[in-house]
């Protein structure tokens, strides 16, 4: 648009940058370098007076066509899907900027969890992963500790309001394995299941304890299986897993769940002993729970310590390093 006199022309080119900048584009015609143009009209000489007018109203027209055209724009857009992903709603904005999958890796942990995973497959275990959030059945009255068991106190955990439990073991799982595999060990299957999974304790924390953590249970059902089962399963494993020889200490324990139950401990050189594994035979209640005659199957479960077993592979001096999210820790697996 070209405007002859010379004060209108620079107002105008002023307004138009402005138009683009301005949200509510109507507000533009209420700019003061417009009412100052209208103000200067009485102060002409009468000769310039209509074409100075003509000139302002013309610049006005031109706005109100730019404002009419955005609004037209406008309206005409698509409805805003908020379920769609980012690109769509806004496909000329710039997308987020990610990191390059090359400059993050997998959790130690999850490393380790499928390493772990691996070995027992090839020993005939399937694994099945744990719930995190679980009920008073599957954590106490399946493993045999009726309510009020003073064995319960040695498993103080979270609870939600409506009463389910942040899981302090993974033993939660037993009663579920039982049942779902009871047939197959009718038709001469056993019962070969690991369950690798996070569990909760409300503990006193230090360098071998944190309140959040992973465990490994294994469950074993079959015909004439016995502790002899259960330790040569649990050192082949160990054997594969550390590719060394390791000093291994079992002592009698207590478990609501097994009878008779042990808990080994496990020493690397120049390091020292750690309490690694809780385990045992299958307790009969546990079994008939499970629907599983004990009379006619017997088998072993044990639960440890993933964290723990990681610790000791490479010598890690505290266990909180691996909830921590220390980059300089994680970076090094
Ligand atoms: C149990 O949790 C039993 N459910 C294990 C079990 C399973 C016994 C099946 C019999 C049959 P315990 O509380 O001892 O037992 O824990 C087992 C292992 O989990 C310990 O040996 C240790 O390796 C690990 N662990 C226990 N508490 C912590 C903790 N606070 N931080 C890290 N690891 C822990």
């Amino acid at each position: 648009m070209m405007y002859q006199n010379k004060k209108i022309a620079t107002v105008a080119g002023k307004l138009e940058n402005r138009l683009v900048e301005l949200e509510d584009k109507a507000a533009i015609l209420r700019a003061p370098e417009l009412k100052s143009l209208y103000a200067e009209i009485p102060t002409l000489d009468p000769k310039d007076r209509a074409s100075f007018g003509k000139e302002i109203n013309q610049l006005k027209d031109y706005l109100q066509k730019q404002i009419d055209a955005f609004t037209e724009k406008t309206e005409a857009l698509d409805p805003i899907d908020v379920t769609a992903p980012f690109d769509i709603n806004t496909p000329h904005a710039k997308k987020p900027h990610l990191l390059s999958s090359e400059l993050g890796t997998k959790h130690p942990l999850t490393q380790e969890i499928e390493k772990v995973i691996d070995i027992f497959a090839r020993m005939g275990f399937d694994a099945i992963e744990s719930r995190q959030i679980d009920d008073d059945y599957h954590m106490f009255e399946s493993l045999n500790f009726p309510e009020g068991h003073p064995a319960r106190d040695d498993y103080d955990t979270f609870m939600t309001t409506e009463g389910l439990i942040a899981p302090a073991h993974t033993s939660t799982m037993q009663n579920r394995i039982l049942k779902t595999y009871s047939s197959s060990l009718e038709a001469g299957k056993p019962i070969a299941s690991i369950i690798p999974g996070r569990v909760f304790r409300n503990e006193d924390l230090d360098a071998t304890h944190e309140h959040t953590f992973y465990q490994l249970e294994g469950v074993y059902v079959s015909e004439n299986i016995n502790a002899g089962h259960l330790t040569a399963t649990l050192k082949t494993f160990l054997e594969e897993y550390f590719q060394e020889e390791l000093e291994v200490r079992s002592q009698p324990f207590y478990f609501p769940f097994t009878e008779p139950s042990f808990e080994f401990a496990l020493k690397r050189k120049g390091q020292d002993w750690m309490e690694l594994i809780g385990c045992g035979m299958i307790h009969p209640e546990v079994l008939r729970m499970g629907g599983i005659d004990p009379k006619k199957y017997t088998g072993f479960a044990w639960g440890f310590g993933i964290d723990r077993l990681v610790l000791l592979k490479y010598g890690i001096e505290d266990i909180r390093h691996f909830e921590s999210g220390k980059l300089d820790f994680l970076r090094q697996f």
